[in-house]
């Protein structure tokens, strides 16, 4: 596995549960404890949001609930390399390698997320359900992995879908045109439903991997196994065939509808606008299990949980992706400010002139939520905005260095697009090779990085000091 030389001095156990997870956090200064009895509806997200990208918070008694609702777990990139037990560094390639070499589940008789089961269900009763933003429709389940099994040869899938709660027994579920999809339009083949369990409260590992993008027909849950280190124990539902973590807190089984259509949304979105309300597929509860005492998780449409989630996976792939064409390629980066999605952020180590185009359009090939891409040379952090600006400012020129195309398939969730259809733009902000040696050389003061501030400079002393 590659990891980076200091790596021995940082790697730690990957975490294999969310509630190590919260020790961990909680340990080091990073969970936030809200006072019992903030309001369900907008004010925990309000909080939620406040401590985004600084702290996760956990809130008791939520609305009154028994239950406790945490959020915000994995809202930082170098608390997920942390989670994997790998320096920031070696984010990346350990998930690549984990998606590569995915390790079985192990199935268990018993398991905590099954101490307590309700075949009666009102899930409001049952679960401390959220509104987060203001427009939202309505309370919504947000950081539940949807894990259905292929009908045919029972190979089970898991992603993330939002849910909206439309009665007591059932949830709205928007299914993009993913593998879930798939499984259904193989389960109305064959005239049935499609059996489904939604958990909550996982692992950042299983959270992770829920988001790879993986072929069809890939287990997420052995590439979350891959990503502990072990196989994943596994549990069966109690009312379906469908193969649950055994360690997560909550578990709501059921079935997505055969051609079964209710309103949903509308929903605040990881762009930071709203899904639009339309008729979509719905998801009948059979039941729910529980550990004593469970933690349901959250995670607040549009934050910073939100975006990485999305982003650290989509990185793993389209760096694989460029590799394979182009070993001048180092590192890729979806930024924040593109919703870690639209906009990529190459670094390359370019050995012939063109080949920063060539990679450009490559990139767009890789996934087309991208929208723009901008390749800098190996001498600019990617992961500072402010680094690849000023590549732009010194390194670009709009009319031999820009790349745009037209009328192409993009983000339907970009409000800028005409239903989907948009422009590529692409950025070469790489320097010429032929380029005079001092033309881009970046200045430097000798000794400025080892300098030690407290050895040089003395405390307490007045400026006038030296005239006396
Ligand atoms: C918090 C969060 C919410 C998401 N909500 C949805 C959703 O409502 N519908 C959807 O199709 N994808 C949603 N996604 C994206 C999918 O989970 C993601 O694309 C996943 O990798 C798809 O898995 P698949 O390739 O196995 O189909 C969401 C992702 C995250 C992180
Ligand atoms: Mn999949």
């Amino acid at each position: 596995m590659p990891m980076a030389p200091n790596a021995a001095e940082t790697a730690a156990a990957p975490c294999r549960t969310l509630r190590a997870w919260l020790d961990r956090l909680a340990a080091t200064d990073r969970l936030a404890v809200a006072r019992p009895g903030i309001a369900l509806e907008y004010e925990l997200a309000a909080v939620a949001n406040r401590l985004d990208g600084r702290k996760a918070s956990l809130f008791p008694r939520p609305g009154g609930h028994p239950v406790r609702v945490v959020s915000g777990l994995t809202s930082d990139r170098d608390w997920m390399a942390e989670a994997m037990g790998v320096p920031p560094s070696g984010l990346l390639p350990r998930f690549q390698h984990a998606a590569a070499n995915p390790i079985p589940c192990e199935e268990v008789a018993e398991a905590p997320v099954q101490e307590v089961v309700h075949t009666e269900v009102d899930l409001r009763r049952i679960l401390p359900l959220p509104t987060h933003n203001e427009h939202d429709s309505g309370p919504y389940i947000t950081a539940g992995l949807l894990i259905s099994r292929n009908p045919r040869n029972g190979i089970q899938n898991v992603s993330i879908h939002r849910l909206q709660l439309n009665a007591p027994d059932r949830l709205g579920v928007l299914l993009l045109p993913r593998h879930t999809m798939s499984y259904l339009q193989m389960a109305e083949e064959a005239g049935t439903d499609l059996e489904v369990a939604v958990v909550v409260g996982v692992d950042p590992m299983s959270l992770l991997a829920s988001q790879a993008i993986a072929p069809i027909d890939t287990d997420e849950l052995e590439i979350a196994g891959a990503l502990h280190g072990a196989p994943l124990p596994v549990v069966r539902c109690r009312t379906n065939g469908v193969r649950v973590p055994a360690e997560a807190e909550i578990v709501i089984e059921g079935r997505v509808l055969r051609e079964v259509r209710e309103e949903e949304g509308p929903f605040g979105e990881f762009p930071q606008y709203y899904g639009e309300r339309a008729p979509r597929h719905v998801i009948q509860v059979d039941a729910v299990t529980h550990r004593k005492a469970p933690i349901f998780h959250t995670i607040v449409g549009g934050g910073l949980e939100h975006l990485l989630l999305g982003g650290i996976p989509r990185e793993a792939t389209l760096l694989s992706h460029l590799k394979r064409s182009f070993p001048s390629v180092r590192d890729v980066h979806l930024s924040k400010g593109g919703v870690c999605r639209y906009h990529l952020y190459v670094q390359m180590e370019k050995r012939s002139e063109g080949e920063a185009k060539n990679v450009i359009l490559g990139a767009f090939g890789g996934h087309y939520d991208i929208k723009q891409v901008i390749v800098v040379d190996a001498d600019v952090n990617i992961h500072d905005p402010r680094e690849v600006e000023w590549a732009v400012a010194t390194r670009f020129q709009a009319d031999r260095d820009l790349v745009v195309i037209g009328d192409s398939q993009c983000s339907k969730l970009d409000p800028s697009t005409r239903d989907g259809l948009g422009a590529k733009m692409g950025l070469d902000a790489t320097m010429p090779l032929d380029a005079p040696p001092m033309r881009f050389k970046r200045i430097a003061v000798p000794g400025e990085r080892e300098v030690v501030l407290e050895d040089v400079l003395q405390d307490g002393v007045s400026w006038r000091e030296e005239l006396a």
